[in-house]
């Protein structure tokens, strides 16, 4: 008799070729709509399932492992990993996988494009534009910031920290600063031209600064009011990290303020629900959750989360693991 099939479930709505890969091992369960499942949906899907590929925003927990207990592998297509508990997977021998390494150059474009387009402010020039208002040239019409030249202040200096700090360093004549927590070696440094800074020091020295940490404990609300005050009033602000790094209501109060002149967000707190003292102030670029979207680069997400799912299921070595250790 035929050996069973081990079932998969494909959480979003992704590339047909991908469930079509996947169903050359496994019965796949690919869900189809745009809309995400919720929690119980997501567990109620999961039974029977010996792994599942995810994204970003399905959350991984001890109840939801406690109530899939077949399950064997979790595979995300995101680099950031918030959204599942690596312990806890740990503890119930489900190997945990990301998607590190082929979003970097694609994710740091779109970091290096936000922040140009805060400092330049081409968000607010273009809707004012749209609405008719553009009568007569003005010296100070929309007059920003200079990106070439100026102080890059990157906070968390990761695959895409670098990848930014290269494009500063390199095509802007930009002087780069980093914090991290921990500093790069001399010869990285050397490699992406930046320098390291205590927190409170590249705040006070960055013309733009971008943050690309990761979501931990450690990091929410990294960035509140009180940092904040330690920016230049002509300084802008990007975050492509994770919504929570920064405290969104302290922002839209600094921006509205004028404290600091701009800022450019990918991310969010509680997103896609956004603070809604953002959506009323002129000086912010908001974008939703796209730094990774370039077609080519979303599909290598896709196709790696896929390969990961299929070494951890069929006896191979998962390129990606966060918990090697879960099946030693
Ligand atoms: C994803 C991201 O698009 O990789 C990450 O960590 O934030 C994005 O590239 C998002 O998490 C959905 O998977």
């Amino acid at each position: 008799m035929a050996q069973e099939r081990q079932r998969v479930l494909v959480a979003r709505r992704l590339f047909p070729e991908i469930s079509e890969r996947l169903a050359e091992y496994f019965e796949v369960d690919a869900h189809q709509l745009t809309e995400p499942l919720s929690a119980e949906e997501l567990a109620e899907r999961l039974q029977g399932c010996a792994g599942a590929l995810i994204t970003g925003t399905e959350r991984i927990d001890a109840a939801l492992l406690a109530a899939c207990p077949q399950l064997r592998a979790v595979c995300s297509m995101a680099v950031g990993f918030n959204n599942i508990d690596v312990p806890a997977c740990t503890a119930r021998r489900v190997l945990a996988t990301n998607a590190p390494g082929v979003l970097t150059e694609t994710t740091a474009d779109f970091g290096f494009a936000l922040m140009m387009a805060t400092a330049r402010r081409m968000a607010e020039s273009e809707h004012w534009l749209r609405a008719g208002h553009w009568k007569q040239w003005s010296y100070d019409l929309f007059a920003g910031s200079d990106v070439h030249g100026a102080t890059l202040g990157i906070l968390g200096m990761g695959r895409i920290g670098q990848a930014i700090a290269k494009r500063g360093a390199l095509g802007f004549d930009m002087k780069v600063a980093y914090h991290n927590r921990s500093r790069l070696s001399q010869a990285d440094e050397a490699a992406v031209g930046a320098r390291y800074l205590s927190l409170h020091d590249l705040l006070r020295q960055a013309d733009h600064l971008v943050i690309v940490v990761p979501y931990t404990p450690q990091t929410h609300h990294l960035i509140g009011a009180n940092e904040l005050a330690l920016m230049k009033p002509t300084a802008t602000l990007t975050n492509i990290a994770r919504g929570g790094v920064v405290d969104d209501a302290a922002l839209a109060a600094a921006l509205r303020e004028r404290r600091i002149a701009a800022a450019g967000l990918d991310v969010f707190e509680g997103e896609p629900t956004v603070h809604p003292g953002l959506l009323t102030v002129p000086n912010v670029v908001l974008t939703p959750h796209i730094a990774s979207a370039s077609l080519p680069t979303r599909r290598a997400m896709a196709e790696l989360a896929a390969s990961n799912l299929i070494a951890a299921l069929t006896g191979g070595q998962p390129p990606t693991p966060l918990n090697p250790e879960a099946v030693a």
